[in-house]
Order: structure tokens, then sequence, then C-alpha cells
């Protein structure tokens, strides 16, 4: 086993010792899910402007993102249906902690990509189910989102189509714009507090998927037990702006004072 779960070939080339160890085996990943059909070319690069804003960061969960975990979870908890949508990132990156939410929540994964491909949209599924998930819904071609003209558009009908609530890990920002514009409560991971994505959910979680989602579980679990009330308290007490300001602040200033 690596730091990320399973072990891949490439892994082995990587010394333990190496100062970038955790990156260079995320990055395998990416590149894997490219090999297997189920990353986009266009992923790595997007990986690659992940990796940028994550070494800003300083590479670790800030107090800004854990605020944003616990108001993500309380909304999941409040939602009546929500669903976690899924692209060719996630897929590759975190696919068990992805399974994990769904199994924690109870709710549907649903693959929808932006670089229009069914072969892609299969591997997807294929690998999800692979990790234990119950259901990964497919886009259907009669159940499309408004106020959007990209191959995200298409939606399955018992997720994202009926969803009051949709996590979506890492993506470009118009989906995330129209789902806002439908009225749904939009939860985003984006190491970028500068994109149109980050800038426009209801929740941003600046942070790298790969440490977001244990910490997500984990806190969906501490909350669910406290009830209604509490969660509400912490949805309303929630301020996505300052999270983006903080987040930014950071970036622009905070590793340079340490
Ligand atoms: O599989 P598809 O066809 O749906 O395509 C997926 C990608 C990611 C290629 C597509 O959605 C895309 O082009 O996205 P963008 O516009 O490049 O946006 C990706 C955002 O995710 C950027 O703001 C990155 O900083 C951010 N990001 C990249 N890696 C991570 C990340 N955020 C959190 N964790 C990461 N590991």
């Amino acid at each position: 086993m690596s730091v990320l779960g399973s072990q891949l070939s490439s892994d082995q080339e990587v010394p333990e010792s190496h100062p970038r160890y955790k990156s260079l085996l995320l990055r395998n990943r990416v590149v894997d899910g490219v090999a297997r059909g189920i990353t986009s070319p266009h992923g790595l690069i997007a990986h690659g402007r992940g990796e940028a804003f994550d070494y800003l960061i300083g590479e670790e969960t800030r107090d800004f993102a854990l605020v944003a975990i616990e108001a993500a979870a309380a909304h999941m908890l409040l939602a009546a249906s929500p669903v976690i949508s899924m692209n060719g990132n996630t897929t590759a990156i975190v696919p068990e902690e992805s399974v994990r939410l769904s199994s924690v929540l109870g709710c549907p994964l649903e693959i929808n990509i932006f670089h229009s491909s069914k072969e892609r949209e299969k591997a997807m599924q294929g690998a999800l189910l692979g990790c234990g998930a119950d259901t990964v819904l497919m886009p259907e071609e009669g159940y499309t989102l408004e106020y959007i003209a990209s191959n995200r558009r298409f939606v399955n009908r018992n997720g994202i189509f009926k969803s009051d609530c949709v996590f979506v890990p890492l993506e470009d920002g118009d989906r995330c714009q129209a789902l806002v514009r439908m009225g749904k409560v939009v939860i985003v991971v984006d190491l970028n507090p500068m994109s149109r994505t980050a800038q426009t959910a209801t929740v941003t979680i600046v942070d790298n998927v790969i440490r977001c989602l244990p910490l997500l579980c984990d806190r969906i679990q501490e909350l669910r037990g406290r009830g209604r009330s509490v969660w509400q308290r912490v949805v309303e007490g929630y301020d996505n702006v300052r999270t983006l300001k903080l987040a930014e602040e950071r970036i622009r200033g905070g590793a340079a004072r340490e």
C-alpha cells in the first residue's frame, strides 16, 4: 500500500525519501487515470494548475478549509437528495474516498464530464463500481440542465436532475453557475479560490480533494448525531465570501510571512 491507498507500478520509481513523494504519487494517479481511459488528457493540465495553488497554500488543510468542510457536511446532512458528481480527475485521484462519502451519506455517485466520451464514462463507472460503489448514475439524453451548453448539461433524472445539493469536486465553472441558478446548493472543492467555480458555489472548500474527502466524511459522521437545529446553525453561520478572502490572502502573502 502507498500513502494514497493501492500501489501503482509507477510508484516504485519514486523513492520515499523524495521531498515531493506524496505529490509525485498523486501525479501517478492522474497519469494512470489517462492510461486507463478514465481521465481526459486535459485533466493533466488541470492537475498541474491545482498543484501550483496547493504549493502556495502550503499543501496543508488550512482553517478556512476546515470551516468550509463543516458547512459542507451540514448542508449535505440537511439535503433531501444529495449527489456526488464525478469527473475524470476525481475518479482517478479519490475513487475510494468518493465511494466512502457516498456510503456515509447514502447517496449516489453520478458521472458528469466536460470532455464528452461515452467510453470514458463507462470506464469511470466500472472503476467506481470496482471500488465498491453501490450506485453510479450515468448521464441521460432526455434530462438536461438549464443555462449550460456543454456536455455537462446531460444529467441523470435520479441524481443531479432532482437533487437539491450537488457535491462537485474540482471542475470548470459553467456548470456550477448553472446549478446555482437552478436553485441547488452547490459544494465545490477547488484549490483556486479565484476560479469561477470557487466564486459561484454555495460552499467552496479550498483544499486538495485528496486531503479534504476523508475529513468531510469524518465531519459528517461527527455532526450526524447532533440534529437538524445544529446543522441549520452551522449553515446559517457560514460565510463563503470570507472563506475565499482568507484563502486568497494566504496565497498572496501568508506563505511568505511564516
Ligand atoms: O473529466 P472531465 O472531462 O470532466 O474534465 C475534468 C477537467 C478537470 C479537465 C475539467 O473540469 C477542467 O478543465 O477543469 P479546469 O477548468 O481546469 O478546473 C480545474 C480546477 O480544479 C482548477 O481551478 C484547479 O486549480 C483545481 N484543481 C486541480 N486539481 C485539484 C484541484 N482542486 C482540488 N484538488 C485537486 N487535486
